[in-house]
């Protein structure tokens, strides 16, 4: 039980625009969260032209490209989607790092929350559980994620706009 106001987001996703920031790279993987996300973000109201949609070469490039969309401030939220998979080398890991941390430094520089939709996966096998069989999909959890992240992230802005104003006023 908990006591008090609160600020919570909702699940519909009228009048928000989302970013929607895809590496090419397993595409057969990151395509199906794709097609997941949109579907979850139209069912809840989204209009088509409130889809923006940016194309990467792999998870490295993610945070740039993110960043970038969130500075032309024609998004409320972005959901950033790519698959890694472990190989013989250490290479997965610095992709697996930096996609996150680059992603986490995005949202906090731009303010525009960023949602982490990118799978990062021993197998094949396990990424294929969580692009729609098995695990359900995780780009339909993403785009329900984002929109609860957008909805607040524009009330509290609202609120902080307010606030400015009321202190103009003294
Ligand atoms: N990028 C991915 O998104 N997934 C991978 O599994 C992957 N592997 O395995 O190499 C990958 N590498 C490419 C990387 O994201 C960059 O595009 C590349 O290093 C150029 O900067």
């Amino acid at each position: 039980m908990s006591s008090g106001t609160g600020t919570r987001g909702g699940l519909r996703a009228e009048g928000l625009r989302f970013g929607l920031v895809v590496s090419r790279f397993n595409s057969f993987i990151t395509d199906r969260l794709l097609e997941s996300a949109l579907d979850t973000l139209r069912a809840a109201g989204a209009a088509d032209a409130a889809l923006e949609i940016v194309h990467v070469p792999g998870s490295f490039e993610i945070p740039l490209a993110a960043k970038e969309l969130a500075r032309t401030g024609r998004v409320n939220a972005i959901v950033c989607i790519g698959c890694v998979l472990r190989g013989e080398t250490t290479h997965y890991d610095y992709v697996c790092t930096e996609s996150a941390r680059g992603i986490m430094l995005a949202q906090m520089d731009t303010g525009v929350p960023m949602v982490f939709c990118v799978l990062t996966c021993d197998t094949l096998e396990q990424a294929i559980d969580r692009a729609g069989l098995k695990g359900g999909n995780k780009g339909a959890e993403a785009a329900l994620a984002a929109i609860e992240v957008a909805d607040w992230s524009r009330k509290l802005a609202a609120i902080q706009a307010g606030r400015g104003k009321s202190r103009r006023r003294r």
